[in-house]
């Protein structure tokens, strides 16, 4: 019989458990300026640790890592291994402490835990910390960390691998597929082809080592072409946008049911906003950004959009007339650090940034990587910071940047050359890495993809 885990996810509500002064920092003469923070952490399945509720069956925790950030202080990074009930550690005093813990696991039983591409749970919590207090803090755990997973449209199959280096690789065939993200509790949600006016969102609790879906557990009309999805994983909230022009989004709310239920999406009012070619969401805020085109005049200009749900107007914008490196946006992410954004050259223009980095003002920080050329030619290359045409982020919630990177320049056998790329958030180009490894000579691509074009 299969158990009712997946509320239990949710079960656990954000609780302080200590808020109060405590002086005996300060007595120690050398702590001035900082705060004693504590997160309960769990152990096992079965364990009596604070947060037994939140762990479903059927998975086996590796280990917690936990990061903070704010304003005036340096990012922290902590590694607990598995077995400790509880971290304590001391962070500098301010307001706006970002907190994430992330359970690392792997699966033990897929009949007690299903969703097979779910790597981690992630919490997140706010807090402004006095110097010298002592504050406990436990978190709403939901998806974190998964496989990954991407969307290859043009070959009908979306993909599921444990690393970069596409090794133990997975897929099953998916229709005209545009999209995928993750719900709070694991089940994969992919937009895909439906007749030929509307496309279909369905959701399905992963894909299976052997291949194929596991179980699809439900669907609906979209009611309209989708180009793009984004989760708010820590609200329960599914937006997404018609490729239309003008654009058409929508907001969902995601109800943590088992299986997931998805409430009848309801339209958003798009603002200046003219087209979205992707979307993620800010988990810390809720705030949704769009990389796509916004009105100007008569016209439509390359745009990246804050768009605030609650309120539903567009909150900032940062366009082509106003940031040079800015040439044709395809798709968003939002990290601790950033928000990054895919901005695709073209030949006859090729000087733009292929990754930029705007901080959550929407001031531009800088670019990264360059379209792949020889003069006015299309060079393939798998060098660090060589794009093509990146189209779409994938496993948002994995550190570091995954990049779907597309071409349809096509070899003397009718393949094209498409690549996966990952690099860190500093840019770092020895962290590139890139799935194929190597070109091969021409006329023999490697690598088996074609996504979007
Ligand atoms: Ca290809
Ligand atoms: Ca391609």
């Amino acid at each position: 019989m299969k158990k009712n885990h997946s509320k239990s996810i949710f079960a656990l509500a954000i609780a302080v458990i200590g808020l109060f002064s405590c002086d005996f920092l300060s007595q120690t003469g050398s702590m001035g300026g900082m705060a004693l923070v504590r997160i309960p952490l769990v152990e096992d399945e079965g364990s009596r640790a604070i947060s037994k509720s939140f762990i479903p069956a059927g998975i086996s925790i590796t280990g917690f890592t936990i990061n903070v950030f704010g304003p005036g202080m340096e990012p922290m990074t902590k590694y607990v291994s598995r077995g400790a009930k509880v971290v304590d550690f001391y962070v500098p005093a301010g307001r706006d402490r970002h907190f994430t813990l992330e359970v690392h696991f792997y699966i033990t039983d897929y009949n007690l835990f299903p969703y097979a591409n779910i790597r981690s749970f992630k919490g997140r919590e706010i807090a402004d910390l006095k110097a010298g207090s002592f504050v406990g803090l436990t978190m709403d755990m939901v998806a974190g960390a998964t496989d990954l997973i991407v969307v290859d449209n043009q070959n009908t199959t979306v993909w599921a691998g444990e690393s970069i280096l596409w090794s133990d690789t997975a897929t099953t065939e998916v229709s005209f597929s545009t999209d995928v993200d993750i719900a709070p509790d694991g089940t994969l949600i992919i937009a895909k082809a439906g007749d030929m006016t509307a496309d279909q969102i369905f959701y399905t609790t992963g894909i299976s080592d052997a291949g194929g879906f596991d179980a699809v557990a439900g669907y609906f009309d979209a009611g309209c072409r989708v180009r793009s999805l984004a989760i708010d994983r820590q609200r329960g909230i599914l937006y997404f946008s018609s490729d239309d022009n003008p654009a058409q989004f929508y907001r969902a709310l995601i109800l943590s049911e088992d299986p997931v239920e998805i409430q009848k999406p309801s339209l958003l009012p798009a603002g200046s906003i003219a087209s979205v070619e992707g979307m993620a969401v800010d988990t810390w805020d809720g705030k949704l950004y769009i990389a796509g085109t916004r009105t100007f005049g008569a016209f439509s200009i390359a745009a990246l959009v804050k768009y605030d749900p609650v309120l539903e107007v567009v909150e900032d914008f940062e366009s082509k007339t106003t940031c040079q490196q800015i040439k044709n946006l395809r798709d968003v992410i939002v990290k601790d650090n950033g928000v990054f954004v895919l901005n695709v050259a073209d030949l006859a223009d090729p000087q733009f940034p292929s990754i930029l980095k705007f901080n959550r003002n929407l001031d531009y920080q800088g670019g990264y990587g360059a379209l792949s050329r020889d003069g006015t030619t299309f060079k393939p290359s798998m060098l660090a910071g060589a794009f093509y045409f990146p189209k779409r982020f994938f496993a948002h919630e994995n550190s570091g940047l995954y990049v779907i990177d597309d071409s349809a320049i096509q070899d003397d056998f009718d393949h094209d050359w498409d690549k996966l790329v990952y690099v860190n958030e500093n840019f770092s180009s020895s962290s590139w890495q890139a799935f194929p490894s190597s070109i091969g000579i021409r006329g023999e691509t490697l690598d088996p993809f074609e996504f979007f074009e």
